[in-house]
């Protein structure tokens, strides 16, 4: 099977990000809850009402931008577009023109996508992956799938989706430079970053994920390890 360019495929699928949000777990993973906000006529959270959309299933691969990938996962959740047609537009009702979606985790990441690529069928609010909920370490209670696009646009933990008219509403987490965050990060064209081609990024990046790997699950198994002695 043939991978996109730059891509590496692995056997397991690691909790990843950046280095700031290692330490930083939502405090209620097991309910969601999702604020619907910026230029639109009324604000909505959104809870319960989800379950009101069709549920879909989709095995899509899930490529992060430092170069691996983990194939085949499946995802089980709404799609996008249904929960933009469904509730979003009738009850948030976006002004014209805001087409510049935030989306934002509890932990503080964010990051932004063009409607246009979210209202594409394979653009999932997901709350299940490989048949069991999420976990704190692939997104729980909600994350983004955007399979099309890197890792880093798939954001965990969401609490808020926001549509804005300019694109000045958003900056992506301090103090990451913004030459990490292409507006469109589309995995098929290798766009790994701003102003930097894809290609040379790719080798930077690559270099960065054994530490990654190691510091995320080392900060989840210390959050696990105060999780237990706290409930005691
Ligand atoms: N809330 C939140 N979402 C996030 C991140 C994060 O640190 N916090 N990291 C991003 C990056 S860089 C990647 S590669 C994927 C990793 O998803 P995983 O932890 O399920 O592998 O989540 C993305 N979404
Ligand atoms: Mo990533």
């Amino acid at each position: 099977m043939e991978l996109p360019p730059g891509q590496r495929a692995r056997r397991d699928f690691p909790r990843f990000g950046l280095g700031k949000f290692a330490l930083r777990f939502p405090a209620t993973p097991e309910r969601i809850r999702v604020r619907i906000a910026g230029d639109v006529e009324r604000e909505l959270i959104v809870e319960d009402r989800l379950a009101t959309l069709p549920r879909v299933d989709q095995t899509s691969d899930f490529h992060c931008v430092t170069t691996w990938s983990a194939l085949e996962q499946n995802w089980s959740g709404w799609r996008f577009s249904d929960v933009y047609d469904q509730l979003v537009c009738r009850e948030s009702v976006p002004l014209s023109g805001a087409e510049v979606v935030v989306f934002r985790g509890e932990d503080g990441y964010c990051s932004c996508l063009m409607l246009d690529d979210l209202l594409k069928p394979d653009v999932m609010l997901a709350d299940r992956l490989n048949g069991q909920s999420l976990g704190l370490e692939h997104g729980a209670p909600l994350r983004l799938v955007a399979p099309a696009h890197y890792g880093y646009k798939n954001v965990k933990h969401l609490v808020a989706i926001e549509f804005w008219r300019d694109r000045r509403a958003y900056r992506f987490p301090f103090p990451y430079p913004a030459l990490m965050d292409h507006p469109r990060a589309r995995v098929a064209f290798e766009e790994r970053g701003r102003w930097i081609p894809g290609a040379i990024l790719r080798r930077l990046y690559r270099l960065i994920v054994p530490f990654t790997v190691w510091n995320f699950a080392r900060a989840l198994e210390a959050h696990r390890r105060s999780q237990s002695t706290s409930s005691r």
